[in-house]
């Protein structure tokens, strides 16, 4: 019990959590009423049926299809509020959000509809629920390197609200390479970004072999400069990758309940937290994909010291690793934790 109520109260940093996976199909339904869009799936019923998902792929398709509801600021503002609401109330202090720029410019949605909406609701937070913030801008892998460099051109007025740049959508078949030149130009002036990355969140199937894998996550670091790595938890296939990224301390934002759900873990309590922790990893709990994947950040440390029956220690540590892991800077971080 003591554990119990020590996930739900201590104070957390959220590092990996897409504000787009925050939409619930109740607020999926209400934006498209309001806006006159039709869904491609008729009831929220309909939409929680499909929720049974059977890898990443089939997730990113219905993940794509209900941001079709989102058209104007006050839809991208209700969003980020409503996450923040529910972040707070699982004594989340501090989040730093994925948003995909190109979901919504793709259809037509200005960039500044989009960050102005996200950033209105994030000033909130900080004003009304003493909640902190930061916005990382994923590239889409599925698109094509150009078309990331010309997404990181329309950030530059928005500079000042952009933290750190990502990638994330499919990870097979769009290797790190492609997003080499964006990195470069997002890491230097004007932009000055922080650059963080999705890999190794799904395992080999067919031509992604282990090594595919394994090689995609050292060139995420090495072409891609990353200070911070979502997902990762393939890296507990390679000794030589473990040993690396325990000494230099680079981050694993791990996202247990995502795991379980989009199939690279068969159930909780196979999932290998635990075991990375025990190799020197620096890994924290994370949500991803909320709405989609059964709970928000404490229902995710919930879940794990249930299914892994961690300890007290175990949990304190998760969630200082979270204050450490956040790009909050060392002071802020310390007064935090
Ligand atoms: C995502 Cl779980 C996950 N993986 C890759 N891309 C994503 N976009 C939103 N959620
Ligand atoms: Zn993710």
């Amino acid at each position: 019990q003591h554990v119990l109520d020590f996930c739900r109260d201590v104070p957390k940093s959220e590092m990996h959590l897409h504000i787009e996976g925050t939409l619930e199909p109740e607020l999926v339904f209400e934006l498209a009423k309001r806006n006159g869009v039709a869904t491609h799936l008729p009831t929220v019923e309909d939409m929680k049926r499909a929720l049974d998902f059977k890898n990443l792929q089939q997730f990113l398709d219905l993940y794509y299809a209900a941001c079709s509801c989102l058209l104007h600021e006050q839809d991208f503002f209700d969003m980020t509020w409503a996450y923040c609401v529910k972040a707070s109330s699982q004594n989340v202090r501090h989040a730093e959000i994925f948003f995909d720029p190109q979901t919504h410019t793709e259809r037509g949605v200005a960039f500044s509809v989009v960050i102005t909406g996200i950033s209105r609701a994030l000033e909130q937070a900080k004003r009304e629920l003493g909640m902190t913030s930061a916005l990382i801008m994923c590239f889409l892998k599925h698109l094509s390197g150009d078309d990331s460099i010309r997404t990181l051109e329309e950030s530059l007025p928005f500079k000042d609200h952009i933290t750190a740049v990502g990638l994330d959508s499919t990870e097979i078949g769009n290797p790190p390479s492609k997003f080499k030149a964006v990195y470069d130009l997002a890491r230097a002036e004007p932009y000055n970004y922080r650059c963080v990355s999705h890999c190794g969140e799904e395992g080999p199937r067919g031509d992604y072999t282990e090594e595919t894998i394994i090689g995609d996550m050292w060139k995420t670091l090495e072409l891609l400069k990353v200070e911070r790595i979502d997902h990762g938890i393939q890296s507990l296939r390679s000794p030589e990758l473990i040993k690396h990224l325990s000494e230099k301390r680079i981050p694993l934002t791990v996202c247990p309940f995502s795991n379980v759900r989009l199939r690279a873990v068969d159930k909780l309590e196979d999932h290998p937290l635990k075991k990375m922790m025990d190799s020197g990893l620096l890994v924290s709990i994370n949500s991803d994909d909320p709405a989609y994947f059964g709970g928000y950040c404490g229902d995710n440390y919930l879940g794990v010291a249930l299914a892994l029956q961690l300890g007290l220690a175990d949990m304190a540590e998760l969630a200082a690793n979270s204050w450490e892991s956040s790009f909050l800077p060392a002071v802020a971080k310390g007064a935090r934790i």
